[in-house]
Formats: C-alpha cells, structure tokens, sequence
C-alpha cells in the first residue's frame, strides 16, 4: 500500500511537471507571436536583417526599424566606460560651434555644374564663332567645373569696403614690412633693372606685391575657371566684366600654353604673384628674363617687370610725389567741386589753397599739380585728409579704391625706411 501510495504521488508530480512544461512552452509561443504577429523569426539587431523587415515595412516608415535597430546600440554605448564617454563629449564641446557652421555652410552651398545652360552656351557660342575654340574641348573643360557660391559672398565682403581704420591693420602688419625687406634684398638687381627701364621705385614693386600675395606667400587656391564661371553667370552686377574676363583667360591660357583647368588664383579669378587680371595678363604682363614666357607665377623677374611696366603703361611718372597730408583751415573745403571721374586728381594746388585745403609742407610742391581730395576714417569721428597726385591715381588703377593706393604708399614707405637703415647699417 504504501509503495502504491508512493508510486502515485510520484505519478502525479511527474504528470504536474509535464503541464508546467507544457503550459511555459505554451506562454513562449504566445509571447513570441505577440512581437512577431507573422510568426517570423525576430530579426537579430544588425544590418543584414534589418534590410528584410525594410521589406515588409512600407517606404515611408523605412525609419521603423532604425528605431529598433538603435535601441540595443545606445544600452552598448551606455556600457563605455565613463571616461572614453567624457573624452568624446568634450571634444565635441569643443567643435561644437565649429560643426554646427560647417553644416550649415554646406547645407546652403549647392555647387552645380553650367553645362546646359543658356549663359554658358552664349558663351561658348562666342567663343567659337570669334576666337575658333573647339566647341567640344570647351564642353569637355566645363564640364570640370561646378559653381562657387561661397565666391558671392566673398565678393560682397571685400577688404576695400572696410573702414580705413580696418583696412590699415590688414595691409600694414610688421611681417609684411619684414618680408618687403626681404624680398628687396633678394630682388634688388631685378627691381633696379624695372626702375631703370620704366621709373618706378623699387619699394612701390615691392609694396604691390606685398600687398597682393605677401611676396607671392598666398597666391590663391581656387580654380580660376571655377571663380570666373560663377562671377560670369551668377553675380548679375558684374557677370560683363567677369564674362570678358573668362574670355581673355581662355585666350591668355591658350597663348601662353598653360592648362586652363589647373590655373588657381584668387577667387575674382587673378592670379599669379602680382594678381593680374586676365586681361591685364594679356595686355601688360612682360617676359623680363627673355626666356620665351611670360610667366607670373613663378618668375620673380617677369613679376617685377610686369608689375613696373603696367605702372609706366598708367602714367606713372618718374621722380614725382605720390601722395601729402593735406591741412584745412576754415570751412570752404565742403563747397569743394567734386571730380567728374572718381579718384583722377582734378583741382591744382594752388585751386586747393583757394578752399583753405594745402600741403602739410607746401614749398615741396609745384602749385600747378593735380591732384585728388582723400578722407580718411582714423576712428569712427577722427578723420584725416590728404591730397593725391598723378601717380597716386596710377596706383589706383591697379585696384581702384583709395585704401588700396594709401596702403601700397605707406607699406612703400615703411619698407624703404627699414631696408634703408639695414643697408647703412651693413655699411657701418
Ligand atoms: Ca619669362
């Protein structure tokens, strides 16, 4: 009896176990098809499946599984240890800001390619009928291009709109002086040979270069094409100039052999250690070392030549002031008639001294020079005035703009004064 009794209980329990059993595998079907209602199986967290419930998961939601996907990834992140965590947050703490710029500069910069539409095509036209450019090659060159919007903005926020008093510390910093040193050293033979020939002193050469490229330290990193293209097709306010420009820079890189698709300058499309133009290029750039080139963006001597004999080609004259403080008495000097063509010296001395406007030290100048009325912007009140010769106006044509020619002057000056004292000093 009491073997019966025991091989019963025993009988039961194994009966329980095997619905216990029954009833947790139950539950885990129920569980699992509660997650997976198509009874599929569920898809392990990495890449591959997730590509199989895209399948099953309408377009529009493609992002669902993402979800599901980050998940398990942020509860692995949250296992990094604390101090990988903390170097990463404060690295980007730190290029936060700088991100954040870089993104947003990117979202707005769309570069598109001309090729196809109506301007470039006018162009290309031109080109062809005028100058016999192979349409193809032409096609097949801008093809390897793409706008520049960032040259837009670059092109409303140019240094000449600056006030004076900005503008000044940009141009006239000691390393500059230094290197204008430097560089007339170097050069002196080359500079003396340029002053001989076309009158232009050698701390003027110097000053342009300088103020250009930084003795040809910064020539400029932008495909000129690609600059040029987009000032001539999307910057309405000057697209005639820049699309005479691209012309001439097609026509200058055929003449001179150079690969018009590797030229880099500046992003108004100058180029070389003096900066010029396309045109410029074409028109008064010299081969001053007789090697067959004109080359301005290697040839210290083609350089130095160039710059001079564009200057001479402007009227500079030799030996003649550039530029004098001027002192006011009175008011007069408001009624002042204006030049009928900015920046070209349009009263004589002796018409200035009528208004109470002359020359800081008068005695050094004839009476019957022109010359120009310059304001200064010292601070935001203090202004100063100066009176600008012939040659100052010459300056101006290599960049018209008054700061531009002020800050070539002074440079000028700065570097005589220290090359001076450093040859005397030698001499001693
Ligand atoms: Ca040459």
């Amino acid at each position: 009896m009491k073997h019966n009794i025991k091989s019963m209980i025993i009988h039961k329990m194994v009966n329980l176990n095997f619905l216990v059993l029954l009833l947790l595998l139950g539950l885990g079907n129920v569980s699992a098809k509660s997650v997976n209602p198509q009874n599929e199986e569920i898809p392990p967290t990495n890449a591959r499946t997730d590509k199989k419930t895209k399948v099953v998961v309408p377009l529009s939601h493609s992002s669902a599984p993402d979800k599901r996907k980050s998940k398990p990834k942020k509860t692995r992140k949250t296992k990094r240890t604390s101090k990988s965590k903390k170097r990463s947050k404060k690295r980007h703490s730190k290029c936060r800001e700088k991100c954040r710029k870089k993104r947003s500069s990117k979202k707005k910069m769309i570069r598109r390619s001309y090729i196809g539409t109506k301007a470039l095509n006018r162009f290309i036209n031109i080109a062809v009928r005028k100058h016999k450019f192979s349409r193809k090659k032409l096609l097949a060159l801008f093809s390897t291009i793409k706008s520049r919007p960032d040259i837009i903005k670059l092109m409303n926020r140019q240094a000449e709109n600056f006030p004076w008093y900005r503008y000044r510390k940009i141009f006239l910093g000691k390393k500059r002086i230094n290197d204008g040193v430097k560089f007339w050293k170097k050069n002196a033979s080359i500079l003396r040979r340029a002053e001989k020939k076309y009158g232009v002193p050698p701390q003027i050469v110097t000053a342009i270069i300088g103020v250009e490229t930084l003795y040809g330290q910064r020539k400029g990193n932008i495909a000129i094409l690609e600059s040029l293209a987009t000032l001539s097709f999307d910057f309405p306010r000057r697209s005639k100039f820049f699309r005479s420009e691209m012309m001439h820079f097609l026509l200058m890189a055929r003449k001179e052999k150079l690969n018009p698709a590797k030229l880099r300058g500046s992003y108004a499309g100058a180029m070389g250690m003096p900066q010029f133009m396309p045109s410029s290029y074409r028109a008064y750039a010299i081969d001053f070392n007789n090697d067959g080139k004109r080359d301005l963006f290697n040839s210290r001597e083609d350089v130095i030549g160039s710059v001079a004999h564009y200057f001479s080609t402007f009227g500079w004259k030799r030996g003649r002031p550039i530029v004098t403080r001027a002192r006011i008495t009175g008011n007069k000097f408001r009624r002042m008639p204006k030049p009928k063509r900015r920046l070209k010296p349009h009263l004589t001395l002796k018409q200035y001294a009528s208004y109470g406007v002359k020359p800081l030290v008068p005695s050094r100048y004839k009476s019957s020079y022109k010359a120009s009325f310059i304001r200064l912007k010292l601070s935001k009140r203090k202004r100063e005035y100066w009176l600008g010769f012939g040659n100052f106006y010459t300056i101006t044509r290599y960049n018209h703009s008054t700061h531009y020619a002020m800050a070539v002057h002074l440079l000028a000056q700065k570097i005589k004064a220290k090359y001076r004292a450093s040859t005397k000093r030698r001499k001693n």
